[in-house]
């Protein structure tokens, strides 16, 4: 190449990089308006960066489309503060809290910091959250469960549960990363102890027993076993982030969409409220903190095209809060459908006492579960859980997951200017029949106790994982969810499931909302 061309083609291709570059940027160039406050134009702006909001991120950056992502949460990954473990809380254990928030246990004094895990209080329901960029993701146990098909086309009955089966939900597998234990390793590795005993048991009380897939890369476990590479699952890391092993969403979905050059991530940034302008478009109060929780500036952010994805109850929350303090039109189904995918935790007390119980090295990975679903009288299914106490406690732990007979109602609450439930024990009547019935029937089989020291003497009906529901897909929102009364706002998260999916939610969240943002952007919602 002659100086003169490389000359050229080096400006062009410098021109193009500050182009390019720019173009997004100009995304979040921020001005100042008369209140002083930064005024930030972007086309797209997506609320949460848990799976809908992750999915619909990728999906729209691979379509060319420039989208600015805003997350409460601390990106922990360009932090570069690891994760705390079970036996050692620290910073990532508690979203602004003095003190642990664990379901049990809360021993731990903390210095209030924007941590992973977080915990609603209500009345008769204590839900819990992630926070941080990957919401719900960086602090699952990972379980990667498809519902059954029966059950989804009862709760789905309007989608096309043929499509979902052979493309939605093996295309989520394979983007989440889903894989499943070596059963040869299961079998040898001390560290799931609790598992075999607990299928074993399962199976002399006459249930059924499954294998249970999850995002942890169990190749990467089997290493750790070796100590061949730094220990996660065996170090007690789950609740409070996972510093290594666990595929969270931001090492795949979101690092696919950052990887386009069209995604913005800003971190640390708390959407107040939203107001719908005369000419159809958004703007948002945003206040953005620093790690304590103390605001650092407030900022105003325009945007033509709004997806919320800030997780059930941060969806309904900005909702119903905005709708009080702007006029925000809501739809009369919003709050609607609302449901705890019937959580119930349970557990046993002196369970093989004398062989060791149930281990005291444990993992902090599911693997195990038992499937009652088809039992008319008590259909359940409840995960095998882990309890990595360092020690042996003798005590099994279950997650059970229920149907959902009767739904809660969110509402706004004015004086607390926060969400509030309608959601008692009527609620939770059948599921605690089957929690009773389910226990009974294996220390029936195995010995043992109800745990009567654990939650509310051995029930925890007032434990949630999985809120789901308040923006039914189909009632509160159109077929692919887009929100009623509204031209330019969409719902893509959990709130689009009505209450119940029968397991574990995620895998369902995740191609319910690539079902959603596929056809929005055929639709051409988004040009
Ligand atoms: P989500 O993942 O909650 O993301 C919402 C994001 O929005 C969060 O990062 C929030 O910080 C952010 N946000 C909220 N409000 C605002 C606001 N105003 N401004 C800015 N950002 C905001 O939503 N499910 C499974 O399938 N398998 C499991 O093994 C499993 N284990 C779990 C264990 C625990 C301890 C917990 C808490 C949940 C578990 N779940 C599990 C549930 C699962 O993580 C949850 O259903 C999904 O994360 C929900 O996904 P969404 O996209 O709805």
């Amino acid at each position: 190449m002659d100086r003169k061309k490389f000359i050229k083609t080096g400006l062009l291709a410098v021109s193009g990089f500050y182009f390019l570059n720019s173009n997004l940027f100009q995304a979040v160039q921020p001005k100042t308006g008369k209140s002083g406050k930064e005024i930030i134009e972007a086309p797209i702006l997506i609320i949460g960066s848990g799976y809908g909001g992750a999915v619909s991120a990728l999906r729209l950056c691979e379509a060319g489309k420039k989208v600015v992502m805003l997350e409460m949460g601390l990106n922990w990954e360009k932090s570069g503060i690891p994760f705390s473990n079970m036996l050692k809380p620290g910073k990532s254990a508690a979203w602004l809290k003095k003190k642990t928030i664990a379901p049990f246990m809360n021993i731990f004094s903390l210095a209030p910091f924007t941590g992973t895990l977080d915990r609603m209080d209500f009345e008769n329901i204590n839900i819990w959250v992630g926070r941080g960029v990957g919401g719900g993701s960086l602090v699952n146990g990972g379980m990667a469960v498809t519902p059954k098909e029966s059950y989804f086309k009862e709760v789905f009955p309007d989608l096309d549960s043929e499509k979902f089966y052979s493309h939605y939900f093996p295309l989520v597998q394979k983007e989440l990363k889903v894989n499943v234990i070596g059963e040869q390793f299961l079998k040898d590795c001390p560290y799931y102890k609790f598992t075999r005993v607990g299928e074993a048991e399962a199976h002399k009380a006459g249930f059924k027993t499954i294998r249970v897939p999850n995002v942890y890369d169990f190749q990467y476990m089997e290493k750790e076993y070796r100590n061949e590479v730094p220990r996660s699952a065996f170090n007690t890391e789950v609740i409070y982030g996972n510093n290594h092993g666990k595929n969270s969403l931001d090492k795949t979905y979101l690092k696919k969409a950052l990887e386009t050059g069209n995604l913005e991530i800003l971190d640390l940034h708390h959407v107040e409220n939203i107001k719908l302008n005369g000419d159809k478009t958004y703007t948002l109060q945003v206040r953005q903190t620093d790690t304590s929780g103390t605001t650092v500036s407030e900022k105003e952010f325009n945007c033509k095209k709004l997806i919320l994805a800030a997780g059930t109850m941060g969806t309904l929350q900005l909702l119903l809060h905005s709708n009080a303090v702007n006029h925000f039109p809501v739809h009369d189904q919003i709050g609607k459908n609302w449901g705890n995918n019937g959580n119930f935790m349970t557990g046993r007390n002196w369970v093989k006492p004398l062989s060791g119980g149930t281990g005291s090295k444990q993992s902090t990975i599911p693997v195990g579960g038992i499937d009652n679903w088809e039992d008319e009288e008590h259909p359940f299914f409840t995960e095998i859980a882990p309890l990595p106490m360092g020690m042996d406690v003798a005590t099994a732990l279950y997650l059970l997951i229920n149907r959902v007979d009767k739904k809660g109602e969110v509402y706004y609450d004015p004086d607390t200017k926060k969400i509030s439930l309608d959601w008692n024990q009527t609620n939770t009547v059948k599921m605690r029949e089957n929690a009773d019935y389910f226990i009974k029937k294996m220390n029936r089989a195995n010995g043992g106790t109800r745990s009567h020291f654990l939650f509310n003497n051995g029930f925890g009906a007032n434990v949630c994982y999985h809120p789901l529901g308040g923006c039914v897909l189909g009632k509160a929102t159109n077929e692919y969810g887009k929100l009623k009364d509204h031209d330019n706002l969409y719902v893509l998260d959990g709130s689009l499931i009505p209450g119940t999916i029968g397991v574990n939610p995620f895998v369902t969240i995740t191609a319910i909302a690539e079902y959603c943002i596929e056809n929005l952007i055929r639709q051409n919602e988004f040009v």
